[in-house]
């Protein structure tokens, strides 16, 4: 059985195929699926960001590094997910325009979901207007909106904005997430609350449904 260190070193190195033999064996050996994400591919991509940062890691690296967590996190999605749970509610999730980044967005859609809640994942790079649309269209109780960038930050507070405009706020709950925001950023674009982390948003979610 791998160590959620080797796990861990095995995202900052890039090795999907060596990701994925570890998850599984990790899991085979009746480790929690929460915690081989927390300890082993979040650790990864926690280091994988000081590099990047640093410029010790480039975009080509971290997208290898980005490609083995997402396939660690599709094998443990399954077992997080309680599929046949009722619904206590809609959640639309999606990165806001101008944005790619959607590791944190998709371990946050993957959580609410096992959360029990019904998720539809929109994506990155997502427009104000498909928001709105969107909204119209599924009814979500709660909009939960991702931003890794403080250049695409604004998005948030149009989104939030042009649901006032169509009279269409009233009806649904907007939350924010992302490295770069905050709870005072939320409280200052008219946003309903601020998650720090996957596992907060799920909270959240049930804070503001009243469950
Ligand atoms: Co980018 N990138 N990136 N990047 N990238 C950051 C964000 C950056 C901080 C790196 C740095 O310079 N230190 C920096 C932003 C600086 C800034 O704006 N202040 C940056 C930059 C500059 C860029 C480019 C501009 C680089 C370039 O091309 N020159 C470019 C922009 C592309 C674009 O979006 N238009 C770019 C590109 C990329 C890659 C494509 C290479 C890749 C993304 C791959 C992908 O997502 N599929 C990438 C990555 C991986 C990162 C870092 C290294 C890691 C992000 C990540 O996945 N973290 C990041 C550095 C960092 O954050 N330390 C960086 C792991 C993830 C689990 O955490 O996403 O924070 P996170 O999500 C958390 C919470 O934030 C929260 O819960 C999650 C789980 O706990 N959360 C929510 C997130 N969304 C939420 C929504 C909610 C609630 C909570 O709803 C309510």
């Amino acid at each position: 059985m791998a160590t959620y260190a080797e796990l861990a070193q095995s995202v900052i190195s890039g090795q999907r195929d060596q990701v994925k033999d570890q998850v599984t064996s990790l899991i085979a050996a009746g480790k929690s699926p929460l915690e081989i994400v927390s300890e082993g591919l979040i650790a990864g991509m926690d280091v994988v960001g000081v590099r990047f940062k640093a410029g010790d890691m480039f975009v080509p690296e971290v997208l290898m590094s980005a490609r083995s967590m997402t396939g660690g996190l599709e094998i443990v999605k399954p077992l997080i997910a309680a599929a046949d749970q009722k619904s206590n509610g809609k959640i639309l999730i999606g990165t806001v325009k101008g944005d790619l980044h959607d590791i944190g967005k998709n371990l946050v859609s993957m959580l609410i979901e096992s959360g029990g809640f019904e998720v539809i994942n929109m994506g990155v790079d997502i427009s104000t207007e498909d928001f709105v649309d969107a909204s119209i269209k599924h009814e979500p109780d709660i909009i939960a909106l991702s931003a890794l960038l403080t250049t695409t930050m604004p998005a948030m507070k149009d989104i939030i904005d042009s649901l006032k405009e169509k009279g269409l706020k009233d009806k649904v709950k907007v939350i924010i997430g992302g490295a770069p925001v905050s709870q005072e950023y939320a409280e200052s674009i008219g946003a309903d609350g601020y998650a720090p982390d996957a596992g907060s948003a799920v909270e959240l979610c049930k804070q503001l449904l009243g469950l």
